[in-house]
């Protein structure tokens, strides 16, 4: 009697094993609370009528059906016909619902929207939730379920929404024998050893995850390629994904090894102008889509940190995307191609090399290439511009590269809210058409009028019990999905409709918890890489700070390369008279961030070298101005700390103590940060660092002679 009135209070309070594990992510369906609104819901979903059975309405079935259970603690019944007020009825748009939704209004649903409508007929109230395809209802289905997790009323809809963006992936930067380059949350998901034999249910769950927020595709694999993927012995591994993936409306893509011709097709040469190569992948596209029909395409990294590629060979990167693109083509796939390339051996500031290549191909690449662009010039730091490539390149789809994992920014152990930065770049303007022609209009293809458009996150996800790592990495993979459907979505919003999913807690919760994530993004800001600064951090394993990293056998891999801290100053001067990578933007961002004096101060060095004794906004000189930053870093990770302490009643223990833990090492590695990146530079400063600090604990030596062994992610 006893454990049974535990049981139901546990399910009451909604702390099951699994609300507390994090493995429902935010699909944990709480049962609803206050007598007052389960009494709305159950009034206004009296039953259910699915009039038709394609395999992603079914999917869409289950999960209501899964979702109403749970959430209303009774199951709902299924009728073939309305039988009564309050019915819901749900299905891709037919004869029978155009009784209540007339066709013409389906229109603006394209082939992944849908329409919610309360409607009254023959007296009944119902709800009609319809789309033009089965991607849509699924799509649906979840926007009505994530309604009723927030609490919100469904009598009166009338929903229409569709993304804006179509390509919306995941990469997974997943290696065959299941290590995560830059992975921080366990091995890869995909068990290939057991596959196709046995399918983990975890890929469902999986899909679930991305279908809920809207992503329609994943790279399985990693850009470093391995081209046995291609081979028919993976090949069988990755249909068997494709299936489970497929009702969810998700597509697969693989990474393709520009090599592969040579590697596991035995010709000589991947020359993409030599006829026997282009006859082996428009073979090998055939032989992939016989396995998996609606296999997406290929996303390639070439002639970059080592990969092979068309210039290998003479050619360029039109001539290696056309060539796959081709193959791809009659079936419709796509080819991803990456924009991230720098030459060592080129002399000339690396954050200009990937423009310098690609704009002159601008207009040569086939119709099913987009091209892949981080959002930055370097590589995922914690704040870099925009990078120069949105906006240059009106007739090429662009699509937006982020990192959702956090190579930069304290792998899964510091809490960071990655919707911060994609706004902040998304909602960047480029002027490449005067302005308000932000990045995100370049990303949705509408300042050039482009069918296609795509939006890939690289994924922060592997086999921990909780996905992610951290228990906010959550929030990052949500977050991206959110922005990815509608990069004009606030990432306020995003963060609190995230919270509220997950921690189903009151309003004062949802208020300082969102704050709390804003504010994260610029704490590590501050503690790593204030005023501009990049690429600092540890050597090959990225881990911690390391501004002193020199003599490699790569400059553009050295910290020293990008801060050129002297006794005069520090940054990089990126102006005319330095660099004049700033000559790769419109010529309103170069007169703004031209000059010292009306550059926004967090892109200061990273385009200026600018003397410690410079006077900044604040009144404080540069070198004043860092120290300030680098301590204001850590404060904020006290106030992070402070604020997560006070909704201590409010989280479930186990969540609550494991993200306690980790803000104390996040706040340990963010002095680390602080003390060693303020001691190195001291001795190009050569100033004081002011009385009103706290002192550095260590001395620099030893902050250099720091050494790690077994890092995660490389
Ligand atoms: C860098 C990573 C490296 C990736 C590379 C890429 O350090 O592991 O392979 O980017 O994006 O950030 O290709």
């Amino acid at each position: 009697m006893k454990r049974f009135h535990l049981l139901v209070l546990m399910l009451i309070l909604g702390l099951g094993a699994r609300a507390k594990d994090g493995y429902d992510l935010w699909l944990n369906y709480r049962p609803v609370k206050g007598a007052e609104l389960s009494l709305h819901y159950k009034n206004n979903l009296t039953e259910l009528i699915f009039p038709d059975k394609g395999e992603l309405v079914s999917s869409a079935r289950e999960e209501l059906r899964t979702a109403l259970k749970s959430m209303l603690g009774v199951a709902i019944p299924e009728q073939t016909k309305v039988s009564r007020s309050g019915a819901l009825m749900v299905g891709v748009h037919s004869a029978d619902i155009a009784r209540f939704i007339p066709a013409t209004d389906l229109k603006s649903c394209g082939d992944e929207g849908f329409l919610i409508r309360s409607v009254t007929s023959g007296g009944k109230k119902l709800t009609v939730l319809t789309a033009n395809t089965g991607r849509g209802i699924l799509y649906g289905v979840f926007a009505l379920i994530q309604r009723i997790q927030l609490g919100e009323r469904i009598d009166q809809l009338s929903i229409s929404d569709r993304p804006k963006v179509k390509v919306r992936v995941l990469n997974h930067w997943d290696n065959l024998d299941r290590t995560v380059e830059r992975g921080y949350a366990g091995f890869s998901l995909w068990d290939w050893q057991r596959l196709p034999g046995y399918v983990d249910p975890r890929y469902i769950d999986y899909a679930r995850a991305n279908a809920s927020i809207g992503i329609n595709g994943t790279v399985l694999t990693n850009v470093n390629a391995n081209a046995l993927i291609l081979t028919p012995s993976y090949l069988e591994k990755v249909a068997a994904l494709a299936k489970v993936f497929r009702r969810y409306g998700i597509k697969v893509y693989l990474t393709a090894r520009f090599s592969a011709p040579i590697e596991i097709g035995g010709l000589k040469t991947a020359d993409p102008m030599d006829k026997e190569v282009r006859q082996w992948w428009k073979e090998k596209a055939d032989e992939i889509y016989r396995y998996v029909p609606d296999f997406g395409g290929f996303l390639v990294k070439a002639n970059s940190e080592g990969q092979p590629g068309p210039q290998n060979y003479g050619r360029n990167h039109a001539d290696g995307a056309n060539m796959l693109a081709e193959a791809l083509e009659p079936r419709g796939g796509i080819v991803m191609w990456r924009a991230f390339v720098y030459d060592n051996k080129v002399p000339t500031d690396r954050a200009k090399q990937a423009y310098t290549e690609f704009k002159p191909l601008d207009g040569q690449f086939r119709k099913n290439v987009l091209i892949q662009v981080k959002n930055g010039p370097i590589d995922f730091q914690p704040r870099e511009p925009f990078h120069p490539l949105f906006g240059a390149m009106p007739q090429t789809p662009m699509m937006m590269e982020f990192q959702i994992t956090q190579e930069y920014l304290g792998f899964a152990t510091h809490l960071v809210y990655l919707g911060a930065l994609f706004k902040e770049t998304l909602a960047a303007d480029t002027y490449a058409k005067g302005k308000g022609s932000t990045v995100a209009k370049v990303i949705d293809g509408s300042l050039d009028n482009h069918q296609l458009s795509g939006m890939a996150g690289v994924a922060n996800i592997g086999n921990d019990l909780n996905w992610t790592g951290h228990p906010f990495g959550q929030a990052n993979w949500y977050a991206f999905g959110r922005l990815a459907w509608n990069p004009y979505g606030s990432a306020e919003q995003i963060a609190e409709d995230w919270l509220k999913l997950t921690f189903a807690a009151d309003k004062d919760f949802n208020k300082k918890m969102t704050d709390m994530m804003m504010l994260s993004r610029e704490a590590v800001v501050n503690y790593m890489t204030p005023l501009g600064l990049h690429h600092i951090m540890g050597w090959d394993h990225h881990y911690g700070p390391g501004p002193w990293i020199s003599n490699k056998p790569r400059a553009d891999w050295t910290s020293v390369y990008y801060h050129k801290a002297d006794s005069a100053g520090i940054g990089f001067n990126r102006t005319a008279t330095g660099s004049n990578a700033l000559e790769q933007y419109a010529p309103e961002i170069r007169k703004q961030y031209g000059d010292i004096g009306s550059i926004p101060e967090k892109y200061l060095l990273w385009f200026h070298h600018v003397n410690w004794d410079q006077r900044l906004q604040s009144g404080r000189s540069l070198w004043e101005e860092l120290c300030f930053r680098y301590n204001l870093g850590v404060d904020q990770v006290k106030e992070i700390q402070q604020s997560w302490n006070l909704q201590k009643a409010k989280v479930d223990p186990r969540t609550f103590s494991e993200v306690s833990s980790l803000l104390a090492i996040q706040l340990k590695e963010a002095k680390w940060w602080r003390d060693a990146c303020l001691l190195y530079f001291q001795t190009f400063s050569r100033r004081p660092i002011p009385q009103q600090y706290e002192k550095p604990a260590h001395d620099l030596e030893f902050y250099e002679k720091q050494q790690f062994h077994f890092v995660p992610g490389i």
